[in-house]
């Protein structure tokens, strides 16, 4: 049985049991419990605050944990980054009253920074070789200069318009997070196997994103068009039809790019297209 720690409320719960979902691990995220199993495969899931994820990984209480980069780096345990999982995407970032000048790092020099994030803060410090005062808060953090807490802030950012509401604006990136898959390192053989297929099914749950079967009929001698068109997996599959002259074309798409090839291979003569959501692709 292996044990996953996830955010039990908060930005990244949905989307981190909604990944264990599509990868057909059944999980019962009913908030209000602290530990449950997955009624078809062997995980258990542990309900925590996103603060609590590194800790309980590292000293093993969880054998994987899902949780924000920027939570990892801030808590410094020995964790190692199994998979970054493409969503609870955000910046770790300076930010000073929009009024402001704003000619370098340097302009920290002798400042009050409040954030939640200090060791992350005062690595990048003392890298840049500012002498700052860096004051902790944990909620809140934009309204700090306004409130003349303290100067600047060092804060999540995202769509950035909460430092506009709050007329500051960004400086430095100093971390880009996104959320991460996170392991101690020391698992069991056994554990060791159920990450590994967790780690296939994920694989094919990324490819499979974004993509469209299509199928359509075709004019045998507009082929080797249709095929320029649509690189797949391998090559098109390519299958006669009863009507002579005609074959059926089967193909995986990309869906940015979908409705520019159904208007390029409508031009070479293709006719019935039809377009399918992709479950899964194993490659
Ligand atoms: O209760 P618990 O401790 O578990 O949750 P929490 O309140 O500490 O964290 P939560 O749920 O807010 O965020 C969890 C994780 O989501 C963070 O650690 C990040 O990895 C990630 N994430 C992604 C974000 C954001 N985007 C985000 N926009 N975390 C916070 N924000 C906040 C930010 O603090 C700021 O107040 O949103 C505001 C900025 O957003 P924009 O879009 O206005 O720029
Ligand atoms: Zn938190």
């Amino acid at each position: 049985m292996l044990r996953i720690a996830v955010q039990s409320k908060g930005r990244l719960n949905e989307e981190s049991t909604a990944l264990l979902r599509e990868i057909g691990i059944d999980v019962d995220d009913s908030k209000r419990k602290y530990i449950s199993k997955a009624s078809n495969f062997p995980v258990e899931m542990l309900y925590l605050r996103d603060d609590d994820i590194p800790g309980v990984v590292a000293n093993g209480s969880a054998d994987l944990g899902i949780v924000g980069l920027n939570e990892v780096m801030e808590k410094g345990y020995d964790v190692e980054i199994v998979e970054k999982l493409g969503f609870g995407g955000c910046r770790l970032s300076l930010a000073i009253p929009k009024a402001d000048e704003y000619e370098g790092v340097s302009y920290f020099d002798g400042k009050k920074i409040a954030t939640s994030y200090p060791a992350i803060l005062n690595k990048f410090l003392k890298e840049n070789n500012i002498k700052a005062t860096i004051e902790v808060i944990t909620g809140s953090v934009e309204i700090a200069p306004a409130a003349r807490i303290a100067d600047a802030i060092f804060d999540i950012v995202s769509s950035g318009s909460t430092l506009i509401a709050n007329n500051l604006k960004e400086v430095e990136i100093v971390l880009d997070s996104e959320a991460v898959l996170i392991g101690s390192g020391n698992l069991s053989p056994e554990n060791q196997e159920i990450l590994n297929e967790i780690m296939f099914r994920m694989e094919s749950a990324r490819i499979s994103r974004g993509k469209k079967y299509m199928l359509m009929n075709i004019p045998e001698d507009a082929i080797d068009k249709a095929i320029e068109i649509l690189p797949a997996m391998r090559s098109p599959t390519i299958m006669p039809l009863a009507a002579k002259g005609w074959c059926s074309l089967h193909s995986v798409v990309d869906n940015d790019s979908l409705w520019s090839k159904v208007h390029q291979l409508k031009a070479i003569g293709a006719e019935g297209i039809l377009i399918l959501n992709v479950e899964k692709i194993i490659l």
